[in-house]
C-alpha cells in the first residue's frame, strides 16, 4: 500500500507479511523526488508491535484518533505462530519514523481478513472499517463503527454491524460503490458456496450485491447476479463504469480458470440494476488460471445515458452463458 506515513509529502510503501515473518513493514521514501529510483535512498523499518501477532493479510490507512499522522488498520488470518487472527489498528506516534512508537490496539478476533476498507458507513462524519471475513465462525461482511476520535485509543467501544452474516463456505473480496446510481454506496462481494471443486466451479461461485437502503448502514437488500458458465471461481469484484454509459458495472477476477475458462471478465449493468440480465463480457481471454484482487475506476454520480444511437460498443467480447467443459 502507498501511503505518506511521515507526512513529508512523499508516498511511503507499507507491506504486510504472513509465512514465518508475520510482521508489518514500512519503506520510507526519500523526500527528494529525484532519488526515488535509488534503492539505497529508501529505508525499511518494521513495526515491532506487529511481530508474531497474526498472519498479516490486509492493510488500510485512516486517521482514526485525530492526532499525529495517519494510522494503520491491519487484519490477519489464522494459522500462524500465535494461532490467532486479529483485526485492529496501529496508532501513529508524534515521530512517525520511530517504529517502536507505533502502538497496537486489537479490536476483534476473526477468521481470515479478505478486504479492509475505510469508509464512513453511517454518515456521521467519522471513518468506519468495512471488511470481509473469509472463513470460520465469524465469516461474512461486517463493519465496525468508529466510537469517535476521543474514544478510539483505548481500543474499545467499536460496535460490529452485519451486512452479510452467512454460513456459506467462504466470503471473498468485497468492493463498495454506488451500483444503482441512487447516490448511496452499495457493496459487491464474491461468495464460495461450498468447498471448491476445481472440476466444477459453476456450482459454487456466487456474486452478490447489497443495495444500501438508507444511510444507517444497517439496512441492505441482497441481489444475486447470474454468472456465465465459462469462468473460474470468483475471487475479486470491483464496481466501476467500464463502458462509461453512466451505469456502474462489476468487474470480476477468478481463480481455477483453467483451460478455456475466463479468469477476468465484467458484467454490464442493464437499464435497471435490479431488473434484467447483466451481460458478461470477456477481459482476460483464456490465458491465466489464478487472478487476485481487482480494482476499477471509481464511479461518479449517474450521468444521463447517451441516446442509443450514440452508444459505443462496450469493450470486450460477449461471454456465452453455456458452460465450457473442464479440461
Ligand atoms: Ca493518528
Ligand atoms: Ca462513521
Ligand atoms: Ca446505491
Ligand atoms: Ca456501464
Amino acid at each position: 500500500m502507498f501511503v505518506d506515513l511521515d507526512r513529508d509529502g512523499a508516498l511511503d510503501v507499507n507491506t504486510s507479511t504472513e509465512g514465518s515473518s508475520q510482521r508489518v513493514f514500512v519503506k520510507w521514501s526519500p523526500p527528494e523526488s529525484t532519488r526515488r529510483l535509488e534503492p539505497a535512498a529508501w529505508r525499511q523499518d518494521v513495526f515491532p508491535a506487529t511481530a508474531g501477532v497474526t498472519r498479516w493479510m490486509f492493510a488500510a490507512a485512516a486517521q482514526l484518533d485525530g492526532r499525529h499522522g495517519v494510522d494503520l488498520v491491519l487484519g490477519g488470518r489464522t494459522g500462524g505462530g500465535s494461532g490467532r487472527s486479529t483485526l485492529g489498528w496501529l496508532e501513529a506516534p508524534a515521530a512517525a519514523r520511530d517504529g517502536a512508537g507505533w502502538r497496537w490496539y486489537p479490536l476483534l478476533e476473526m477468521g481470515w481478513t479478505m478486504t479492509l476498507q475505510i469508509e464512513d458507513m453511517d454518515g456521521d462524519g467519522d471513518t468506519d472499517i468495512l471488511y470481509s471475513d473469509r472463513t470460520g465462525a465469524t465469516r461474512g461482511v461486517y463493519w465496525l463503527e468508529n466510537p469517535g476520535a476521543a474514544r478510539v485509543s483505548p481500543g474499545s467501544g467499536w460496535t460490529r454491524h452485519g451486512v452479510v452474516a452467512t454460513d456459506e463456505h467462504q466470503i471473498m473480496f468485497l468492493y463498495s460503490g454506488d451500483v444503482d446510481g441512487d447516490g448511496r454506496r452499495d457493496i459487491a462481494v464474491g461468495i464460495e458456496r461450498e468447498r471448491v471443486d476445481a472440476k466444477d466451479p459453476d456450482r459454487y461461485s456466487q456474486l452478490r450485491w447489497l443495495r444500501r437502503e438508507d444511510r444507517s448502514g444497517d439496512r441492505w437488500t441482497e441481489h444475486v447476479l447470474a454468472l456465465p458458465g465459462n469462468i473460474g471461481n470468483i475471487k475479486g469484484v470491483a464496481i466501476g463504469d467500464l463502458d462509461r454509459d453512466g451505469r456502474a458495472d462489476i468487474a470480476v477476477s477468478c481463480e481455477n480458470a483453467t483451460g478455456e475458462r475466463r479468469g477476468v471478465f465484467w458484467l454490464r449493468q442493464p437499464e435497471r440494476a435490479t431488473g434484467g440480465a447483466w451481460a458478461a463480457r470477456d477481459i482476460s481471454g483464456a490465458p491465466g488460471i489464478k487472478f487476485d484482487l481487482i480494482g476499477a475506476p471509481r464511479s461518479g454520480r449517474r450521468r444521463r445515458s447517451r441516446r442509443p444511437d450514440q452508444r459505443e460498443t462496450p469493450p470486450g467480447s460477449d461471454l456465452p452463458e453455456n458452460p465450457v467443459p473442464y479440461p
